[in-house]
């Protein structure tokens, strides 16, 4: 079969689950239909000169009508799941109080059509779009309690099918980037202070989320979340170095995964951070580093570092002007890096299990004469990515799947349709999804469960 053990490929173990990624706002449009209500990202694409061309998810790949099509790219695929988020706006379009059946519904036909096919749902509570309605967005301490409601119940509702939960998809997204950097919604700019209570609002959102959704469905439902986990390898792989990476990659998640399995800001967070630092109430860290059955993280570009004599131990290295780029300037190609993602975060905090639950890249993807795709960047990416992610599996870490961003091409937040990220292209007119060469090779892979 094609798991037969042959020690001259890269196998994975029977089992290892194979996957795609999306996110709700990035794929569904049918941004007013069903009776939805708009998110912060309904209304920052909508201000101009916030995304490139003006670009919106009004539309996007309209998979809220053709998520029976996408269903089908899935099956074609092979892969035995999918990681898909849902519009909390869609369930409840003011972020809390009146429910939107038709939202609900909309989600548990999503949910029927990939167990027909059996296909594992796993379900991000939320990927960045926050209900418009929630006074205060993330600056509001009531935002965490809003979604650990809307949590406990969609999960109620769910849980009867749905066995696998992430809670929020990369803090520092919603948090630095929306509220520090203003390069996502809401795209302010505020003081550090601010900044670090709406990200203790990000991780508390999480922790209460967990508490919900432990309450509310049946034992054995898996419980974790999608964290883009800075990720920090070492520039040689010796002792000091390897030790200089776990510092790093403490000190460089502190206000996010660090807390989280530490069950409080580590000192020197704290002491960096000083006045500005996030307040905290009694209880909040219960909540925030409750246990949880996987975590999962996303992974596309890391830093590297070497060890020094400096109070953090650690220095990063910056990247040469040489080092080779993707299609989007932030993806520099370093492929260690989803080795070291799994090595530094399961040695520092002994996790149960672990999911890449996203990894891949953009393309200057276009069809050829042959109205081919042929996306060989984007599969040289993958191959190498994948090929380090074995060596992590053969030490024993407890990596359990792998879910590749994206199944197709979609809006890319901020960049609009400039960057395509899809195993699948998307034709934005016609919206006509044809794979690229990616998707064959993803295809074969996972038919072989080997990297070749
Ligand atoms: C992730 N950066 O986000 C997201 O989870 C996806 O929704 C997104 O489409 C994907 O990566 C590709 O970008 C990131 O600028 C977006 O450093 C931007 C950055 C990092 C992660």
């Amino acid at each position: 079969s094609g798991s037969a053990p042959n020690p001259t490929r890269l196998q994975y173990p029977e089992g290892f689950l194979w996957g795609c990624a999306t996110a709700s706002y990035q794929i569904e449009g049918g941004a007013k239909d069903g009776g939805r209500g708009p998110s912060l990202w309904d209304v920052f694409s909508h201000t101009p000169g916030k995304t490139h061309e003006g670009d919106t998810g009004d539309v996007a790949d309209d998979s809220y009508h053709l998520y029976k099509e996408d269903v089908r790219l899935l099956k074609n695929l092979g892969v035995q799941t999918y990681r898909m988020s849902m519009s909390w706006s869609r369930i409840f379009p003011e972020g809390k109080g009146k429910v939107n059946q038709t939202g609900v519904d909309y989600y548990s036909n999503v949910v029927d059509e990939l167990l027909k096919n059996n296909i594992t749902p796993y379900i991000t509570l939320f990927h960045w779009d926050t209900p418009a309605a929630l006074a205060g967005g993330w600056q509001n301490r009531d935002t965490s309690k809003a979604f650990a409601d809307y949590a406990a119940f969609i999960t109620k509702k769910l849980g009867d099918r749905v066995k696998h939960w992430m809670t929020t998809n990369e803090f520092v997204c919603f948090t630095d980037l929306g509220y520090k950097i203003g390069q996502f919604a809401p795209g302010l700019k505020l003081p550090d202070a601010q900044v670090n209570q709406v990200r203790h609002h990000g991780i508390l959102a999480h922790g209460l989320a967990v508490q919900a959704i432990r309450a509310n469905t049946p034992s054995g439902t898996q419980v974790g979340l999608a964290e883009n986990a800075t990720v920090y390898v070492p520039i040689i792989e010796t002792k000091e170095h390897v030790e200089a990476a776990q510092k790093a990659t403490r000190l460089g998640n502190a206000p996010f995964l660090t807390a989280l399995m530490e069950g409080k800001y580590m000192n020197l967070y704290l002491e960096r951070e000083g006045a500005n630092a996030p307040k905290v109430e009694e209880g909040d860290f219960k909540a925030i580093s409750s246990p949880l059955d996987f975590v999962g993280i996303n992974v596309y570009t890391p830093f590297f570092v070497r060890a020094d004599d400096s109070k953090q131990g650690y220095a990063e290295i910056p990247y040469p002007t040489s080092q080779p780029k993707m299609a989007s300037p932030w993806i520099l190609l370093a492929p260690e890096c989803l080795y070291w993602a799994v090595r530094n975060v399961v040695d520092l905090w002994k996790i149960p299990a672990l999911y890449i639950t996203e990894n891949g890249t953009s393309s200057d993807d276009v069809i050829n004469s042959a109205g081919r795709i042929d996306d060989i960047d984007r599969i040289m990416y993958l191959r190498n990515h994948l090929s380090h992610l074995h060596r992590a599996v053969s030490e024993g870490y407890p990596v359990k799947g792998y879910f590749l961003w994206s199944l197709l091409d979609n809006f890319e937040w901020a960049d609009g349709y400039s960057k395509r990220f899809g195993i699948h292209y998307v034709d934005f007119k016609t919206q006509k999804r044809t794979p690229k060469l990616s998707a064959e090779w993803y295809k074969n892979t996972i038919a072989q469960n080997a990297v070749l």
